[in-house]
């Protein structure tokens, strides 16, 4: 049997603190016109793709802070992508900062080609710090801003396959590909912002694009599962983002790869039914997983083990 399904990696070059939201809407709407072009049922977007990537600014002013959230999705500026999912037929997923109440989110849904939202998820594993740190070149606020995502890794029936979601950081950690991997993930859709700097630890900045794939491609064959991974890219006031769009077989290769740091697409073939090759051989996990010796994992003191034995 085959499933298959022609897909794109829309990696969004800088965005100007001051450019308005239409504006990379506009770029983003002509990205999915060439995904159409070239066949693309879905298109995967950065993480805070509507903006620039404001957790490097220390605001203590809140409405300043919230001037960067989206109350609703869509709203007036955020409908023309829903207008051409539906014109062109097409999928897409979009990362962005979202306000809910009281509570503020970095936030990625799954749209479908009839404007639906198909599917939600809120990151989870939020990098940086909470204070000012006036000492760094740019700073990474993420914690001060955004609240731990409250819904955890969904995984839903879309598109011919099982899609589930995560966003930049969440790549690094393997719980998280686990948990989709668990619940039979086929294709993860997933946006990033990396700097290429790192300011605590500046030896790895030659590491970046490395831990990029290395994450990626881990955690596409270690769970048998498609990866679409888009950047967020280029010299972004201030600070370079990597950039190293890709989309990841269940083999772990890569399959299709953006080879610059502006607005680009990448588009590739997959096919889900691959999914079952690596899935029933190698990581038959109703087989071979040992979950009765990982107690450690999900134990808040699991990171003790090592002094207690
Ligand atoms: N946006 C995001 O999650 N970026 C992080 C940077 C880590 S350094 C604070 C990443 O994992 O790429």
């Amino acid at each position: 049997m085959s499933r298959p399904l022609t897909v794109a990696a829309a990696q969004l070059g800088p965005i100007a603190k001051d450019e308005p939201r239409a504006s990379a809407v506009a770029r983003m709407v002509a990205m999915m016109e060439k995904a159409s072009a070239r066949g693309a049922a879905l298109v995967v977007f950065p993480e805070l793709a509507l903006t620039t990537f404001f957790p490097r600014w220390f605001m203590a002013d809140q409405p300043a802070v919230d001037a960067w959230f989206e109350a609703e999705m869509p709203s007036a500026d955020t409908a023309p992508l829903f207008d051409a999912a539906r014109r062109l037929g097409i999928a897409f997923h979009l990362g962005y900062a979202e306000i809910d109440g009281p509570h503020r989110y970095n936030t990625a849904i799954l749209v479908g080609p009839d404007g639906a939202i198909l599917s939600k998820y809120r990151k989870v594993h939020l990098p940086g710090h909470w204070d000012d740190e006036p000492w760094r070149p740019f700073q990474h606020l993420e914690k001060r801003y955004f609240e731990r995502g409250n819904l955890g890794f969904p995984v839903v029936d879309a598109l011919g396959g099982r899609i589930g979601m995560c966003i930049c950081n969440d790549r690094r950690w393997p719980e998280t590909w686990r948990l989709m991997g668990l619940q039979d993930a086929e294709l993860v859709c997933l946006g990033y912002n990396t700097p290429q700097h790192y300011p605590n630890a500046p030896g790895h900045d030659r590491l970046q694009d490395f831990h990029n794939h290395l994450s990626m491609q881990a955690g596409a064959y270690q769970n048998g599962t498609y990866v679409i991974g888009a950047a967020k890219a280029g010299l972004e006031e201030g600070c370079e983002l990597i950039g190293g769009s890709a989309i990841i077989a269940p083999t772990g290769e890569i399959i299709a790869l953006a080879t610059t740091r502006g607005d680009e697409v990448v588009v590739a073939d997959i096919d889900f039914d691959t999914c079952r090759e690596i899935r029933k051989n190698i990581f038959d996990f109703a087989q071979h997983r040992q979950p009765d010796l990982y107690g450690a994992l999900v134990d808040p003191a699991g990171g003790a083990i090592r002094k207690a034995v």
